[in-house]
């Protein structure tokens, strides 16, 4: 592909629900530009922009693509991410990178749960963005019923850019208003108004004109007075209106067939902004000051990471220049890390087809192989002028579960194949959790994890098994008590002698653990009395009740008793170690659970459910909102009742619930479940002790 200039370049990423129809209208795009000679499809596993392994065997997309195309000399880099909810992350990363977002509403369902992520995430980024219906030729499809769901449940002001001519089979065309042309057919050949929709497009037209003046301070001033706009003012007043977000254009076609297509591609190289419409980039320089800066190559070089990816062939990093030019075997600068990176060779990847290119302009996006340590999120630029862009940022994770490797081999690559797996996705996290000894891998959600974990085995060759993570526990002391504890073994050998008296009391949680020493007059010396912090800290370890790890505990050593032989620091280390448990059984140990704030939006009818279902996940309500026709939860729960809440929402809502949750505090695991629950993990740890 030839090297394009960035005001001939339009960054879009299309957005919507899953099966809305993007990777479908992406392989008609394709096809139209002549990047394919051959059409293939998502449900048999050929669509050009599904082409990872997981994508083709699950017939959908999990990754974002991209697809640049030249549509009227101007190169359009499509940006097709995966709709299902479970990507959000890619839907951020695509955004970070692109001008504009095409938005696209299935014409049967209307607006969706993701629709509404999706538009909540160009909202986010402040994207402009139009508004396609696409399936326009499925059954049953009414224009009239999607266009009420648009308007009830996204905010924003939407207006015809088109009429669609026809409905459902009988969809055949749009009529452009801009222009008042029909576009007819799979090639949009150009075509006067239908002689019934003359007067329909005619009143259409001028909400069009009306709106397009909004975008314009002067244009709204001629608008008012009652002048006609010229062709070129409305053109420009809807560009600039849609480019504010005071209004977003809806569009309509058949993605599959092609009908209306070519009016498509005429709108986003016509209304959507170029890289250097959309008010520069910022970035923070050396010295942490932050500014904007225009997106041009006279601008400093600065080189954004938004997506890595490995397979046999090593890592590619996809990039979008900001500022300045980047050219392949150059020399660039990764501030980060304070070290010079060799730019092979450029490339501009359509799906997983590659050609090479000489340069890249400010604003365009391309892909290039082996820069070492360089991950997403990272800016390059020059030696002498290191600018940072700020990194994609992404939900916490919704979903965990614990990684069992297979065997020995596999247990030996887990953690190397982690540390892959998340680089090349950052809404995926993994850790070890000490106080229940698993591994885990958090993420969006059960799909998002189980596609990991298979990509684990297919990229890295690793296998492992899953299981639903153990709740990390900790225990706590709720009142003061004493232990007075004499170690002593003097039989044979060298002696061993060492008494403490210990007192622990509460604290804050948060404090975690404290030790204090109350001796006076030497009855113990200085480095015993460390011997017995050291003791306590390792029963910190594992606490008394089911040996999870001890927190808000103060221990006070207040007297105590040295053997002038037989003292040494390993008996004061036990003394301090069983003086300690001794203690903390006295003093009302309890457990800790980890509390969560959860928020969940659901559609306002769901709501009652919603709430009562709380309830029986022994949940706290913070409060309430109402926002348009959802309603938003907010709500203290405990990890333990969180653990598939996911497919719960999903039953709850029929899908139309949306929830994050991020970790809060420990809180104390009721009084009338502390025993059972007790009971139950000491006898888990007994069952885990045997397997090992
Ligand atoms: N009738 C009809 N079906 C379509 C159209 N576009 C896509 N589909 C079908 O809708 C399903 C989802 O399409 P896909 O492109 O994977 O959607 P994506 O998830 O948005 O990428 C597939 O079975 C497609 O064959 C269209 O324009 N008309
Ligand atoms: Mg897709």
């Amino acid at each position: 592909m030839k090297e394009y200039q960035t005001g001939q370049i339009r960054n879009i990423a299309l957005v919507s629900h899953n099966g809305a129809g993007k990777t479908s209208l992406v392989e008609r795009i394709l096809f139209k530009t002549g990047a394919i000679t051959r059409m293939g499809a998502v449900v048999n596993g050929t669509a050009h922009m599904d082409f990872e392994e997981e994508e083709v065997h699950r017939n959908g997309s999990i990754a974002t693509a991209i697809a640049p195309v030249e549509w009227k000399g101007v190169k359009l880099n499509l940006l097709d991410t995966p709709g299902f909810l479970d990507f959000i992350g890619e839907v951020n990363s695509a955004m970070k990178v692109a001008d504009s977002a095409a938005v696209l509403v299935e014409a049967v369902s209307g607006v969706e749960v993701g629709t509404e992520a999706v538009w909540a995430a160009a909202e986010a980024y402040g994207r402009p963005r139009v508004l396609v219906v696409n399936k326009m030729d499925r059954e049953n499809v009414r224009v009239r019923r999607v266009k009420e769901s648009i308007a009830n449940n996204l905010v924003g002001h939407f207006v015809d850019l088109q009429l669609p001519i026809g409905e459902g089979p009988a969809f055949k065309g749009v009529v452009d208003l801009l222009h008042m042309e029909a576009r007819v057919g799979e090639k949009g050949d150009k075509a006067p108004i239908p002689a019934d929709m003359q007067s329909a497009a005619e009143d259409a037209r001028a909400a069009l004109v009306e709106a397009a003046a909004e975008g314009d301070d002067a244009l709204i001033e001629k608008f008012l007075e009652g002048e006609e706009l010229t062709g070129a003012e409305v053109a420009r007043g809807l560009k600039l209106a849609t480019l504010n977000g005071v209004v977003t254009p809806i569009l309509y076609c058949a993605g599959e067939t092609g009908v209306g297509v070519d009016a498509l591609l005429d709108a986003f190289v016509d209304l959507l902004p170029a890289p250097n419409e959309v008010g520069g980039f910022t970035a923070t320089d050396a010295r942490g000051e932050s500014a904007t800066y225009e997106v041009s190559n006279a601008s400093p070089l600065a080189v954004f990471i938004f997506k890595s990816r490995e397979d046999n062939f090593g890592k590619t990093s996809y990039l979008r220049v900001f500022g300045g030019t980047l050219a392949s075997d150059s020399r660039i600068w990764d501030g980060a890390r304070n070290a010079e990176v060799r730019v092979g060779t450029l490339q501009i990847s359509s799906g997983k087809e590659t050609s090479p290119i000489g340069k890249l302009h400010a604003g365009d996006i391309g892909t290039v192989v082996k820069l070492g340590e360089v991950g997403t999120n990272d800016t390059l630029g020059d030696r002498g002028k290191v600018l940072t862009i700020a990194p994609i940022v992404q939900p916490d994770p919704l979903a965990s579960v614990a990684i069992h490797p297979a065997t020995q081999a596999d247990t030996a690559k887990l953690s190397q194949s982690l540390n892959r797996l998340v680089a090349e996705d950052l809404t995926l996290h993994w850790s070890t959790e000490p106080s229940t000894h698993e591994t885990i891998l958090s993420g969006m959600g059960q799909a998002h994890l189980d596609i990991a974990v298979h990509k684990a085995l297919s990229k890295f060759g690793v296998n492992m098994r899953t299981t639903t993570p153990r709740v990390p526990y900790r225990e706590t002391i709720t009142k003061s008590a004493d232990a007075d504890y004499t170690h002593k073994k003097q039989t044979g050998g060298a002696g061993q002698y060492a008494r403490v008296a210990l007192r622990v009391e509460p604290v804050e949680e948060s404090r975690g653990f404290e030790f204090a020493s109350e001796i006076f007059g030497g009855a113990v010396s200085a480095p015993f009395v460390s011997a017995t912090e050291k003791g306590c800290r390792q029963a910190l370890e594992g606490g008394v009740l089911a040996g999870y790890p001890v927190v808000g505990v103060r221990t006070v050593i207040y007297d105590g008793k040295m053997h002038p032989v037989d003292s040494k620091e390993i008996a004061f280390q036990t003394a301090g170690r069983e003086g300690f448990k001794e203690a903390v059984r006295k003093a009302g140990p309890m457990l800790l659970e980890p509390i969560y704030e959860v928020t969940v939006t659901v559609p306002a009818d769901n709501m009652g459910d919603i709430l009562g279902d709380m309830n029986t996940r022994r949940a706290r309500v913070l409060g309430m909102d109402q926002e348009g026709h959802k309603s938003i939860v907010r709500a203290e729960v405990p990890l333990a009742e969180m653990q598939s809440y996911a497919a719960d929402l999903r039953s709850m809502t029929q899908g139309r619930g949306l929830f994050s949750m991020k970790f809060m505090q420990y809180g104390r695991v009721p009084g009338h479940l502390q025993d059972e629950l007790v009971a139950k993990l000491r006898k888990e740890r007994e069952t885990e002790g045997e397997a090992e």
